[in-house]
């Protein structure tokens, strides 16, 4: 009776907690109190002129960009676009990056994975997936996307994505919905259990250029793989994913997929793939080599994880894989030696499709209480562990070893993603924690019926988590990634010499317009304040190619190139060249000017293009 008692009591409190209204409107009091939040307050103060300690790079979303934060001040600094075209800095105008962005105008992002070396962020590129079956580069040199790879054969929804291995081997990726394939083959929605096929793929990424091609893929059931993350340290060499729909169901899945008590994490030997691919083990399908696990054994494994996990995370010494089953109360802890044994003694219970399935007891450390909803895991440099609860709309602290569950931060609300400072790579560094929230729940100024989501900054440099701050963030963060900021060394102009565009010119007596037939080029140079030519003379149905180079080195000092009527949008950063290709099908004149405000006479920075007409 007491004990029914106190759960009631427990479950008003959670839902009295979870339905709680923010402060009062207009109120700046704290709900911790004036002192709290005065620490606080200094705790996130960045003053005037000072620097942030870290970058965070927090995905976008279906809006297809990354959003870059200082932290602890929680400012945003910048847009980085990736798989959508972004006005602000003329990406997706000019020819080469609407070429890379191919026929799509969005991609939704999830997870932005920064390049490592021995296993600790390196600072040299950021690898961010899309569903498309798309991997995308960012160049930390100058925060510009600089390669999407794919949409990748046989991919379809890729979502456990785009984990790099410590080395940068690989960006690793697995499918969230299953089709049959090569894609463009056709099997009825009732042959789903046996004809449609999950891949799991890895892209190979060059050490030096970081330039990204064709790796390998394995079919595995048509199971919904959802997250991964590579081994690290004793684990190195190996990949994780959970998935849900192990029950290989069909239509309504948040009942069908719910079945099983148990689902599976992956566990991958990709070192042992690439030598068997290198053996000429692979069939090629869709035009990539694939390997089939049931005619090539010893290359995945599947680990029993309770109940439809969703995260996956392996500790910073990489003897614990973490994994959490959103269903549950509880986040499971695997041993690698464990899983190491148990493949070494073929303890199997069965297999799916030829892939041996691991015995539960054999494998599992611990299961650790952290509360409801439990989706994914980061770490501290103490050997504590920070586990996101959805359901709870909270953060549990627990000790790794011990298992005990140390402290519980409230979070509003709903809380997915969750990242600590450089907290999936083998040297932690602590101190933050940043909440992705789902929801914000009116905890800011009302903007209308779609609100922002919430980032929530706590500090876990003590032995109890405080939030510090609240962050409204662009949608939707689903995951980020926070690295040393003097790890990061951008460069702020493009230095002349490097500048190997065949039609860049750094002289204006070079600017004029060229004539082959009805190609016309125009080379064009921006610089304080005007736009050289100021005028370019075209005929309708010319094809034009506009050149212009921005022949500053000053920082800063970016000119734009906004073409009226014609729907161009060009930026130039100081010491860059951009091409854009268009038909001059409108007869007429047609202003064009410079769009970043550069001096004093940006105002009289402008031209006209002047297309004669054929009547
Ligand atoms: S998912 S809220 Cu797209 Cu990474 Cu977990
Ligand atoms: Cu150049 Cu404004």
């Amino acid at each position: 009776m007491k004990k029914a008692l106190i759960i009631l009591v427990g479950i008003a409190a959670a839902v009295a907690f979870y339905c709680a209204p923010s402060a009062p409107k207009g109120s700046r009091k704290g709900p911790t109190g004036a002192s709290d939040m005065a620490v606080a307050a200094q705790k996130t103060y960045v003053a005037p002129g000072d620097l942030d300690e870290f970058y965070l790079f927090s995905s976008g979303g279906h809006s297809g960009q990354i959003y870059v934060y200082g932290v602890p001040s929680m400012r945003h600094l910048s847009t980085i676009p990736v798989y959508t075209p972004y006005p602000a800095t003329g990406y997706g105008f000019d020819d080469e990056t609407r070429a890379m962005l191919g026929g799509l105008t969005w991609g939704d992002v999830h997870h932005p994975a920064l390049s490592e070396t021995n296993g600790e962020y390196d600072g040299r590129w950021l690898f961010v997936n899309e569903m498309n079956g798309r991997v995308a580069r960012v160049d930390l040199k100058d925060f510009k996307t600089r390669q999407i790879f794919g949409p990748m054969p046989n991919i379809s929804g890729n979502h456990g994505s785009a984990f790099v291995t410590p080395n940068t081997e690989y960006s690793m990726l697995a499918t969230r919905f299953s089709i049959p394939i090569p894609k463009g083959k056709y099997a009825a929605i009732d042959k789903y259990a046996s004809d449609y096929k999950g891949i799991i793929a890895a892209v190979k990424i060059d050490p030096k250029t970081g330039t990204m091609s064709q790796g390998f893929e394995i079919m595995t059931p048509p199971f919904d793989w959802d997250l991964g993350d590579a081994g690290k340290k004793v684990s190195d060499g190996w990949m994780f994913w959970t998935c849900y729909n192990s029950e290989r169901a069909t239509g309504k899945l948040e009942v069908t997929a719910s079945q099983r008590d148990r689902d599976y994490i992956a566990a991958v030997d990709w070192r042992a793939a690439e030598k068997a691919i290198a053996e000429g083990k692979g069939d090629v399908i869709g035009g990539v080599k694939v390997i089939d696990p049931k005619k090539v054994p010893g290359i995945v494994y599947l680990l029993p994880c309770g109940k439809s996990p969703h995260g996956v995370d392996v500790s910073p010494d990489g003897k614990y894989i973490v994994g959490s089953g959103k269903l549950q109360g509880v986040t499971t802890v695997f041993n690698f030696e464990k899983v190491q044994t148990a493949i070494r003694n073929k303890n199997f219970t069965g297999d799916e499709d030829g892939i041996p399935v691991l015995k539960y007891e054999d494998i599992k450390d611990a299961e650790v209480p952290v509360g409801l909803g439990p989706l994914h895991t980061q770490f501290g440099p103490d050997g504590y562990a920070y586990t996101s609860l959805f359901v709870d709309s909270a953060i549990a602290k627990w000790k790794l070893g011990t298992w005990e569950v140390v402290d519980k931060v409230p979070m509003s609300y709903s809380i997915g993603h969750l990242c600590a400072a450089e907290g999936d790579t083998v040297s932690p560094k602590g101190k933050y924690l940043i909440g992705l929230n789902k929801l914000s729940h009116g905890r800011h100024l009302s903007v209308g019926p779609s609100q922002p989501e919430s980032s929530q900054l706590v500090d876990i440099s003590e032995e109890k988590m405080k939030l510090l701050y609240d962050a409204f963030t662009e949608p939707e963060p689903h995951n980020a990634q926070m690295i040393e900021a003097k790890k990061l060394h951008p460069i702020e102009v493009y230095p002349k010499e490097e500048n190997k565009n065949p039609l860049a010119i750094w002289d204006v007596k070079d600017a004029g317009v060229t004539r082959t037939g009805s190609n016309v080029t125009a080379k064009v140079v921006l610089v304080r304040s005007t736009i050289t030519p100021t005028a370019i003379e075209v005929n309708q149905g010319d094809t034009v190619k506009i050149a212009m180079t921005n022949i500053e080195q000053t920082t800063d000092e970016l000119h734009g190139f906004g073409l009226l009527d014609y729907n161009i949008n060009i930026v130039c950063d100081p010491g860059e060249t951009k091409v854009v290709t268009f038909k001059a099908d409108k007869p007429g004149v047609f202003p064009y000017y410079c769009t970043n405000f550069c001096s004093a006479l940006h105002q009289e920075m402008q031209g006209y293009l002047i297309v004669k007409g054929k009547g």
